[in-house]
């Protein structure tokens, strides 16, 4: 393995402070709600393109206290004093939110711009410790509090969080800064090329967080076995620290009238316990349990569902019971609006879509989506493949590469891990098979599944076209570590006509569940023409028409599929100036939320697949 950092396509200048990272992540942020102070709403921005903020004129990075710094407070003392910035509500942006769709200036943007927040904030409890969150912020975040550094965060689509110093949280005038740079590099986790619009900004909740000295910062629980009866639970609980003295935790789950005390002297201690009668989570029966574990001052609250989910020989099991993934694949963006999504209301308006259509399942792609949407699939019965952005072609022989998806792989599993929806971890899309890739791969799904043994392990992998069979193998070698080899196909779309369907057959050589990740082609919503004619709904529907007759000729291991989209979706790939216009098109759904006619067709199939209990 090669531990060389490879070279930048762009120079990267990073803030001189970069151990300065964030803090281990605070886990279940919804259940903290009463502690928690919102900073979401309108903050003031300056436009950076050429880090002015940051760099003095020789382009040396300012010294913390040099009055230039955007991070210090501009105010001038004098009538004469010049001063090249400042904060003013003229140019705001709301946050959460992409940058891109809140001003016409930034369509297009790609580089830094500051965020600016005056807050005051009264404790709500004493003597606490105050923490602040951000949901995710693409890409990197260099954090400032009253002119001092806080650290940075580096990864789109994560969660992250820095302890706040007490000397430095007024009660009021609090003067936050965030630079915000969304600038695609080589050597960045995803890197330069993605079949997906780049939105920038804080786009989604930051909040200041209070805790206790002593406090519950993550806990993970899982049902063992799928037993409705005397269920075993295991799992986890960390606190932020040793406590000085051995403590009691309490884990209530008030509907079943349960509660048990742990003894807690270490900073982790291991949960188990069993429950003597448990409605089972699964996709028709939604069941969410209302759990509370307190320590000392701290109590936190989730909603957490029970179930079991396993690859068994050539099925995925969901409690016990073989499952058929009737999916669809998801990005988070709000065509219609061109946006991120990151609300419940956007995460129920994407699942809502993907109910209609029939589904029990959404791939997340192709990166870790806002917490309010694996929360709603929580709570709408769908279940979830959640994936981190090494997609296409990262850095495969770097080591700081791999740091940078271990760590995003990290975040998603400890965000996430309470979540019953969550089926797969994906660790990847679409990379090229290498033995420094499959090394690479491997050394993640093994991080996944030591981080979270409770789950299947995936990567979305490519197809061996020329097996010189009859039959297309997925072959990929590491299929030999996944729990579900799964698969891209675009037969009839990428070269060719969907009558190729008609003579393909598919297969692979591991004794494992068989899932199609992807499949689709693309259509301009009203557009109509012949079936031959490429971007008609006719074109599209055809391709279904094909794809879904070759499934009946699936092996015995097939369990399900995630269709190429939900909807269409902004991509600076895809410049048809007639059909495609900045749009990928193989959308079910139009960017206005229009049916296509593919969308009936999937729908009646799904439908059907229902009705006969597959
Ligand atoms: C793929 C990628 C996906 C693309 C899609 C397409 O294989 O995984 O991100 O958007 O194909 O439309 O070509």
């Amino acid at each position: 393995f090669c531990f060389c950092v490879a070279a930048t396509a762009q120079p990267k200048q990073e803030a001189k402070d970069n151990t300065t990272a964030d803090t281990p992540l605070l886990t279940d942020i919804p259940g903290r709600a009463s502690t928690a102070t919102s900073l979401n709403g309108s903050w003031d921005f300056i436009v950076d393109p050429y880090e002015t903020g940051f760099f003095d004129y020789r382009y040396k990075e300012l010294a913390q206290n040099n009055p230039s710094a955007y991070w210090n407070n501009p105010h001038p003392k004098t009538k004469s004093d010049l001063v090249e910035f400042g904060w003013n509500s003229n140019y705001s942006l709301e946050v959460p939110g992409d940058w891109n769709h809140q001003k016409d200036q930034f369509l297009y943007y790609e580089g830094t711009v500051w965020y600016e927040k005056s807050f005051d904030f009264h404790k709500k409890l004493n003597g606490s410790k105050v923490y602040l969150y951000f949901g995710a912020v693409n890409y990197r975040a260099d954090v400032y509090l009253n002119g001092h550094k806080l650290g940075f965060h580096e990864g789109g689509f994560t969660p992250f969080n820095f302890e706040v110093p007490d000397s430095l949280l007024r009660e009021t005038g609090n003067n936050l800064v965030v630079r915000v740079n969304n600038t695609r590099h080589k050597d960045d986790v995803p890197t330069l090329n993605t079949d997906w619009w780049n939105y920038g900004g804080i786009t989604r909740s930051v909040e200041l967080i209070e805790v206790p000295q002593t406090f519950i910062r993550d806990f993970f629980i899982h049902l063992t076995a799928p037993t409705p009866k005397n269920a075993k639970i295991k799992g986890y609980v960390t606190l932020n620290q040793a406590p000085s003295t051995p403590k009691q935790l309490t884990l209530n789950i008030p509907e079943l009238h349960f509660s048990k005390s742990f003894t807690v002297s270490q900073a982790k201690t291991a949960l188990s316990f069993t429950l003597p009668s448990l409605e089972l989570w699964q996709p028709g029966h939604p069941k969410l349990y209302q759990v509370d574990l307190t320590i000392g001052k701290d109590k936190i609250s989730d909603k957490i569902g029970f179930r079991t989910v396993k690859a068994s020989g050539n099925k995925v099991l969901l409690n016990g019971q073989p499952i058929f993934m009737r999916g669809i694949a998801i990005h988070e963006e709000i065509p219609n609006e061109m946006r991120r999504a990151w609300s419940a209301a956007d995460a129920r308006q994407l699942l809502g879509q993907a109910k209609e259509l029939g589904c029990n399942m959404v791939r997340l792609a192709h990166y870790p989506h806002d917490e309010t949407m694996t929360r709603a699939a929580d709570s709408m019965g769908i279940l979830v493949w959640s994936e981190i952005p090494v997609y296409w072609t990262i850095d495969f022989g770097s080591q700081a590469v791999y740091n940078k998806a271990a760590k995003q792989l990290r975040e998603m599993i400890t965000r996430d891990h309470n979540r019953a929806s969550i089926i797969v971890w994906s660790v990847g899309n679409e990379t090229p098979v290498s033995a420094t890739r499959t090394d690479f791969m491997h050394r993640l799904i093994t991080n996944a599944h030591k981080l979270d043994s409770s789950r299947m392990v995936s990567a979305a992998l490519e197809v061996n076209y020329n097996s010189g069979k009859n039959i297309n193998m997925i072959d990929d070698p590491l299929g030999q570590f996944v729990d579900l080899v799964a698969f891209n196909e675009y037969l009839g779309w990428y070269g060719g006509t969907p009558d190729k369907c008609r003579t393909t057959n598919w297969g692979t050589p591991y004794n494992k569940p068989l899932f199609i990740s992807e499949t689709g082609g693309g259509a301009k919503y009203g557009y109509h023409r012949d079936s031959l004619t490429r971007f008609s709904e006719e074109y599209q529907a055809w391709y279904y028409r094909e794809l879904l007759d070759m499934l009946g000729r699936m092996p015995d291991n097939w369990v399900g599929m995630s269709p190429w989209v939900l909807a269409d979706f902004r991509s600076p790939k895809r410049n048809n100036p007639v059909y495609q216009e900045g749009w990928n098109r193989k959308g079910l759904y139009s960017d206005q939320g229009k049916k296509k006619e593919a969308f009936y067709l999937l729908q009646k199939y799904y439908h059907q697949i229902q009705k006969s209990g597959w």
